[in-house]
């Protein structure tokens, strides 16, 4: 049975062209270096940031840690917002694989306040761990896409003190359609950038960490050292090559469809939305006061009885919900989703 899923863009299963391209991939051993399909994909991953390099990973939290570990050394503190998936999502990984501690900047969807980088950059001493990578996250999972004067500013700072930038950017090419810039000006403040396939762009598993050759080849040794080192890697690569090609030129249409998403919630008069973090794929929306207080409201029985027609949400977080729009979310299934949230709202609380 079909389900209209909002949870997340990472829900989205691969196009028949991506399944035609996995099946009659051209394979090899990766780790022997030999497979030209994945090696075809880290060069044009490479060539669309503007990256020397490039090496395939199995996820976007894989290419997020293996970015930290190939800049840091262990003791090494990373400067990084509160808010960011490194911080929040991946499992503490820093402090487990890395060795290094996260120093937090504060959080404000994406946007790093230079001063305050200036101010927790820690200056040689005895006590200090030494500061040795800033991460930065764009589009941010805040629902932000971040302006490149910012990151530039980041950039200025870090090449002052010779310290490594990285970029979380799962979702870059969501900011880059936002800003309405290529993804290369965004990729160009940071040293190393991680993106993923296997979000909007629809492939079923992938991500890439770039950068130079030389940090690339010292990736690809820590990769194997991680247990990332795949075999016939290049069945999922032909997929993931197809999402380059094909994927990137409709992530507008998923922006538009969460601002129509957004619009057709606050006529609702059942949310709020926020619009300040309405930039790419994603509405954040909170009940509205009166609702959530007042009207006996349930979320468990409200998730449930969405997922009895068809509908999967995530409950909740910090009292917010996240809808996700994606290439399976069409203007009739958010149309479905509204009018079948009224239906439960008009019956269990009004
Ligand atoms: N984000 C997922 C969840 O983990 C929250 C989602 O549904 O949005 N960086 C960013 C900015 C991300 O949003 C994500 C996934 C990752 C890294 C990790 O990617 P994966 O899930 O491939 O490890």
């Amino acid at each position: 049975m079909e389900y209209i899923d909002l949870r997340s863009d990472t829900v989205t299963v691969p196009t028949d062209e991506m399944l035609d391209a996995m099946r009659y991939a051209e394979v090899g051993d990766d780790v022997y270096g030999d497979d030209p399909t994945a090696r075809l994909l880290e060069e044009r991953s490479a060539e669309i940031l503007g990256k020397e390099d490039a090496v395939f990973v199995p996820s976007g939290t894989f290419g997020n840690q293996l970015a930290i570990m190939t800049h840091t050394s262990r003791g090494d503190e990373v400067l990084i917002s509160s808010d960011n998936h490194i911080v929040l999502y991946e499992v503490g990984a820093p402090a487990v694989l890395s060795g290094v501690q996260l120093r937090y900047l504060s959080k404000n969807s994406g946007i790093v306040d230079a001063g305050e980088l200036a101010r927790l950059f820690r200056a040689e001493d005895i006590h200090h761990p030494k500061t040795g990578l800033i991460c930065i996250e764009n589009a941010h999972t805040q629902g932000t896409a971040v302006d490149i004067a910012n990151s530039n500013e980041v950039y200025d700072f870090a090449f002052s003190r010779n310290i490594p930038v990285h970029l979380d950017g799962a979702r870059i090419f969501n900011a880059a359609v936002a800003l309405g810039k290529d993804a290369k000006d965004i990729a160009k403040n940071a040293d190393s950038v991680m993106f993923c396939f296997s979000k909007g762009l629809c492939a079923p598993v992938g991500s890439v960490l770039t950068g130079s050759s030389r940090f690339i080849k010292h990736a690809r040794k820590n990769r194997k050292l991680m247990g990332g080192g795949m075999r016939q890697t290049g069945y999922i690569a032909a997929a993931c090559l197809v999402a380059l090609e094909k994927m990137i030129c409709r992530l507008e249409e998923d922006h538009k469809n969460a601002r129509y998403l957004a619009s057709r919630l606050k006529d609702s008069a059942i949310f709020n939305v926020d619009e300040s973090r309405l930039d790419i794929n994603m509405v954040f929306a909170k009940l509205k006061k009166d609702i959530e207080s007042n009207s006996g409201f349930n979320e468990n029985k409200f998730i449930s009885s969405l997922y009895d027609d068809r509908i999967k949400i995530n409950p909740m977080h910090d009292s917010e919900y996240r809808f996700v729009t994606h290439y399976y979310i069409s203007r009739q299934k958010i149309d479905y989703f509204v009018e079948t949230v009224k239906k439960f709202f008009e019956k269990e609380c009004f």
